[in-house]
């Protein structure tokens, strides 16, 4: 039997970047899934606290993001869709990998690292960085195995921003399983989409995201076509005019190249589309043009549905409700394993 988990942090309404790295993905999956295939996609609102906000936003920022994964086609009926924080599961199981997940192996985490502006091979941090360190920010990847573990997911697909998270729980899986001596808990796979890494509009060397604070740098799934075309014909190039295919010294037109690459009907690489007869040699205002057209034909139909599921509150709590209600389901089962496995419980 095959389970397919994932989550996305409610920390406002996603972005292109989301969508090609993660949630296309979830939605290609669901239309492929066979009755044996299980689907999990959670919205993880205990992930959004390891950051600061101002009061009043999580619960806004929840049911946008529960309405933008209907909006992109998920379907409730063959998904459990749910908040984290619903299913308590999540954190006793967290808690429990925790007494035998290395600390090191934490510290060690590129991401923890970049949120925090430390370089990549400080070993030394000053007392004030040190000071504004969080403990959540640096454990949320135990909590990240657990939202897969306690599902005993099979598959995960992510983005590629990820893939160390994904190998840090599969780690977990074999410090547990080797604790207390089973095969308790399984080791998930990782699956990444075509869509590597989407990188910010405004500073093609850092991924889009929705905490930059320049909202230029990301286009959100619901966006008006003013907006759109605006944001890329916006974006940071470089000073050669015309269109080529390089990443290393070109960052930013290789970026446009590989977003339009993920809409190409014929499926071709960005480095193909930079030599493609359309493209080669025209100016970078035609490859903006070109994106614009693609981005604005698949994202206009999901701002539509955004805006009609955000008008129908009654609906999406009765989403997460029984969403909610099968994810404790789903994780009791595991967590009977790991209770009787660590001797805990009545
Ligand atoms: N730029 C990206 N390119 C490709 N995939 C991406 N993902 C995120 N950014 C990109 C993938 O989206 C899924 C959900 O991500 P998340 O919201 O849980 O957390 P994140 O990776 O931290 O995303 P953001 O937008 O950067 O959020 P903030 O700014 O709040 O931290 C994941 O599968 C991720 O790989």
């Amino acid at each position: 039997r095959k389970v397919i988990f994932s989550g996305i942090q409610p920390t406002g309404v996603p972005h292109l970047g989301n969508y090609l790295g993660a949630m296309q993905q979830w939605k290609r999956m669901q239309d492929e899934a066979d009755a044996n295939t299980k689907l999990i996609f959670s919205v993880v609102d205990l992930h959004a606290i390891t950051v600061p906000r101002e009061h009043g936003l999580l619960g806004p920022w929840k049911r946008e993001m529960l309405a933008a994964l209907l909006a992109i086609g998920l379907d409730p009926d063959r998904c459990v869709l749910f908040y984290q924080s619903t299913v308590p599961a999540h954190s006793e199981l967290q808690w429990i990998l925790s007494c035998t997940a290395s600390t090191g192996y934490l510290s060690r985490m590129t991401q923890w690292k970049s949120k925090l502006s430390v370089s990549e091979d400080a070993d030394f941090m000053d007392n004030k960085v040190k000071k504004s360190l969080k403990h959540g920010l640096f454990s949320y990847p135990i909590l990240q195995a657990a939202d897969i573990l306690v599902h005993q997911a099979t598959h995960v697909p992510v983005g590629d921003d990820q893939r160390q998270h994904l190998e840090f729980a599969r780690e977990c899986v074999v410090n547990f399983n080797t604790a207390y001596k089973g095969q308790h808990l399984v080791a998930p796979q990782s699956v990444f989409s075509p869509a590597k890494r989407v990188m910010s509009l405004q500073n093609p060397a850092q991924k889009m995201s929705k905490s930059d604070p320049n909202a230029r740098s990301r286009i959100l799934i619901t966006d008006s076509v003013p907006e759109i075309t605006k944001k890329i014909m916006s974006t940071k190039t470089d000073m050669t005019p015309t269109v080529s295919y390089d990443p290393a010294t070109r960052p930013g037109v290789s970026n446009l190249l590989e977003i339009l690459s993920h809409f190409d009907p014929r499926d071709r690489g960005a480095a193909e589309l930079a030599v493609s007869s359309d493209l080669a040699g025209a100016p970078l205002a035609e490859l903006k043009k070109r994106v614009v057209d693609a981005v604005a034909g698949e994202l206009v139909p999901i701002g539509q549905r955004f805006e009609e599921f955000m008008s129908r509150p009654g609906y999406l709590d009765k989403v997460v409700r029984q969403g909610g209600e099968r994810a404790r389901e789903s994780a009791e089962a595991t967590m009977r394993i790991v209770r009787a496995a660590v001797e805990l419980g009545p």
